[in-house]
């Protein structure tokens, strides 16, 4: 099975370290292909970036498809794109928010999600109401970092993490956390011993929901809603 993981900015190392995740999370005998967006913001904080880093995702997505993708993760935790990416795929697009979030759901009544900057939380919010999370969803709480900042000082990340882990839990009742950010998975194991909580990277999560889409032979729906987009060049010619 082939699955493309794209990451929507334009930071090669973190697109490492969401090639490690997926790739950690694949199942044997499942393909993991991954591309970073050239031209995309460096890192995608609020709704600016988001915007900037669709196009290129859109077109590394039928790249892929081309090339024989049957699944795509969309791993920034804003779901960049997600219903566009829908309409020019075949097969199932999994986004990493919308995967940790079901996931989330299933193994805990409550949960909280944690990300990087305040400005990144009322989109993520706005998303747990789009899934039908809102009742489950205890808060969205902020690390207070630029998302390039989880690389750059790790140590920091991790303590900050750690701490709005056991603030959700303790104010705010979650029973399991989601990061709220691909660059948080490599930190994810380590914040599960030390808090004692299910806590969930959207990568792991998405890349196990796409194998479990394939597998059952689930394709995105092509009429409708998600159909492809309409031609529109031959208008263009004969509607100058
Ligand atoms: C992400 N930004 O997962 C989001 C996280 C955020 O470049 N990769 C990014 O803070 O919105």
């Amino acid at each position: 099975m082939k699955i493309f993981v794209v990451n929507p900015n334009s930071t090669a190392s973190m697109t490492e370290t969401i090639r490690l995740s997926a790739v950690r999370a694949a199942a044997p005998g499942t393909q993991i292909t991954v591309a970073t967006v050239a031209g995309a913001p460096a890192s995608i904080e609020g709704y600016a970036d988001e915007a900037r880093a669709v196009p290129g995702t859109l077109d590394a997505i039928r790249l892929a498809e081309a090339q024989g993708a049957q699944a795509t993760v969309i791993a920034c935790f804003d779901d960049p794109g997600l219903s566009a990416a829908r309409e020019v795929a075949t097969g199932p697009v999994i986004g990493i928010c919308q995967a940790g979030i079901q996931v989330a759901m299933t193994i805990a009544a409550r949960f909280s999600i944690v990300t990087t900057l305040p400005r990144s939380v009322p989109i993520i919010e706005d998303l747990v109401d789009a899934y039908g999370a809102s009742r489950q969803c205890r808060s969205v709480r902020s690390v207070n970092l630029p998302v390039l900042a989880l690389e750059e000082d790790p140590e920091t990340a991790f303590a900050r993490l750690r701490t709005e882990i056991r603030r959700a839990i303790n104010e705010d009742g979650a029973e399991a956390v989601v990061l709220g950010c691909a660059g948080m998975a490599e930190m994810c194991r380590a914040l599960q011993l030390e808090t004692g909580v299910p806590v969930i990277d959207g990568v792991s999560a998405a890349v196990k929901l796409a194998e479990a889409m394939v597998g059952g032979g689930f394709a995105t729906a092509k009429t409708g809603s998600f159909a492809f987009p309409r031609d529109k060049s031959l208008m263009a010619a004969t509607h100058p």
